[in-house]
């Protein structure tokens, strides 16, 4: 199990990690592996700039980083105004983040010492169906919900829920998409009220599904063919599934209260379950 846990400065000559101003941005999944070596990051943002920190045996270090005012594939870096998240594999290999800005949106990874984005859309920008606005759109999370290897991006926005995917041409584009007072199987969609607070294969079957949560209770949305759909879900989810979910959603709503604190204290103690479960 990956541990995000952050002890004190990296030891590389220059340093993302600026104190209190510093925030710690991999907390919420355990798919932080941003170089590719099969082990977890740490990626932090800072008034600076953004930096991945690796675990070497000597400590943690700066494999990464860039500093605001670059231009990572056209994306210009501004730590003070861009959102990270969420983390997912969108391409299928190393872990990548989505990030945000009044401008629109891009998908950042780790190329090397430095970054690229190498999808951006700016908002209004129409992707499939969906009008992307980053103005009142809500990311994440990430999910594989076809069990392609490759992870969606769950949004909801006042209008209803989509779920946007890499295409072929490296884009993105919108694969399902939902208006609110949609019955999704026997969950009627309101995004003014609902919350999707997980994804995770609950039954085993490959593919992600999404925990939603309403003023009504919790309902398990899958993608069935092309459309989303409630997941009957005492009959196929074993009760030791449902006790890793309710261990993940306990922590993830911990961590995500931590992270709307926002700041990293020197170090961050976070919970070790995983945000996503999976067995
Ligand atoms: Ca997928
Ligand atoms: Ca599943």
């Amino acid at each position: 199990m990956p541990s995000t846990a952050y002890g004190g400065m990296p030891r590389s000559g220059r340093s993302v990690y600026q104190g209190p101003g510093s925030r710690l941005l991999s907390v919420m999944t355990t798919h932080t592996d941003f170089s590719g070596d099969g082990r977890a990051d740490v990626l932090l943002a800072s008034p600076w700039g953004i930096g991945i920190l690796g675990l070497a045996p000597d400590g943690l270090r700066s494999t990464a980083m860039a500093a605001n005012g670059s231009g990572l594939g056209g994306w210009n870096l501004q730590t003070r105004d861009n959102r990270f998240g969420p983390i997912g594999r969108y391409g299928g290999g190393a872990a990548e983040v989505v990030v945000t800005s009044p401008w629109g949106l891009g998908i950042l990874r780790q190329r090397g010492p430095g970054f690229d984005v190498p999808v951006m859309a700016a908002t209004g920008t129409r992707l499939g169906g969906w009008v992307m606005s980053t103005t009142d759109n809500v990311l994440g999370p990430a999910a594989d919900l076809d069990g392609d290897g490759r992870d969606e991006l769950v949004v909801t926005s006042p209008w209803g829920l989509g779920v946007l995917a890499r295409a072929g041409d490296g884009g993105l584009t919108s694969t399902v998409m939902a208006a609110n007072g949609t019955r999704l199987g026997e969950w009627l969609l309101n995004t003014a009220d609902n919350d999707v607070v997980l994804a995770a294969d609950l039954d085993g079957d490959g593919r992600d599904e999404l925990v939603v949560v309403s003023p009504w209770g919790l309902g398990v949305l899958g993608l069935r063919g092309d459309a989303l759909t409630s997941v009957a879900s005492n009959t196929s989810i074993s009760p030791h599934r449902m006790i890793r979910v309710w261990v993940s959603l306990i922590c993830s709503q911990r961590v995500a209260m931590r992270s709307h604190l926002g700041r990293v204290a020197g170090r961050a103690q976070v919970c070790g379950a995983p945000a996503r479960a999976r067995s």
